[in-house]
């Protein structure tokens, strides 16, 4: 039998903008949005818990497949933890770097100076790990297929970015590869597929990125009117 349809409420009013002020909204975020930058270099300040949830609430507000909402977010901030998570993924870097990793991928990732050391993994304050459900299991042991969860998980983790880049702190979006020791160090089940590693706290003093532009307007975005 199909469930019921979910009962419906009035849309929860966003506050009514005239056009200017809508305007200058678009303008001012797309500004802000550009000074975000991805960090490699950490400050070891703290960054509170609070924090951290506020902006977790906001990318849990995304939209979902079905309304199935299959990320699952471990926020760690223990140093024992995290020492784990930088062992391992140094390993899989270092085998990423020295064997796997084709000769074309190694020369796109040349400009950034990547490797495989990790040091951020334990200097950062919080490493977001971001796991999406595959399938849930229901008490009686039976799968349940999750729709869509690289796109929900994707823009959950977006939305977790800027939320985290507004309240004026960087990341780095990590993809050790592969991520399954995520799974093992932080004891998730089998149903969950490790996303990536967000790496979140305040940039160390002095900091420096590498100087890139994004693409204009006209390169990525196409108007038919
Ligand atoms: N996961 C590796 C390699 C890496 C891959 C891409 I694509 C990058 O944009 C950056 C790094 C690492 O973290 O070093």
């Amino acid at each position: 039998m199909p469930a019921a349809p979910y009962a419906t409420v009035a849309l929860p009013t966003h506050e009514a903008l005239d056009d200017v002020e809508r305007e200058a909204r678009a303008e001012a975020f797309a500004k802000d949005m550009a000074l975000r930058r991805t960090v490699r270099d950490f400050a070891p300040t703290p960054v509170s818990r609070s924090v951290i949830e506020h902006c977790l609430r906001a990318a849990g507000s995304a939209p979902s497949g079905a309304n199935q909402q299959p990320w699952r977010f471990v926020a760690v901030a223990d140093a024992d933890i995290k020492r784990r998570i930088r062992e391992a993924a140094e390993t899989e870097e270092r085998n990423f770097y020295a064997h796997r990793a084709p000769e074309q991928w190694l020369e796109a990732l040349a400009p950034l100076g990547t490797d495989a050391d990790k040091p951020f993994l334990e200097v950062a304050p919080w490493l977001i790990a971001i796991f999406y459900e595959r399938f849930a299991v229901d008490d009686d042991g039976v799968k349940h297929k999750r729709y869509y969860p690289h796109e929900s998980v994707g823009i959950a983790t977006g939305l977790l970015i800027a939320a985290l880049h507004r309240a004026g702190l960087a990341t780095l979006t990590h993809t050790p590869s592969p991520m399954g020791f995520l799974n093992e160090v932080l004891g998730r089940p089998r149903n969950e597929m490790p996303f990536l590693l967000l790496v979140t706290g305040h940039p160390a003093k002095g900091c420096r990125v590498p100087d890139i532009r994004r693409l204009p307007l006209g390169e990525i975005a196409t108007f038919l009117e």
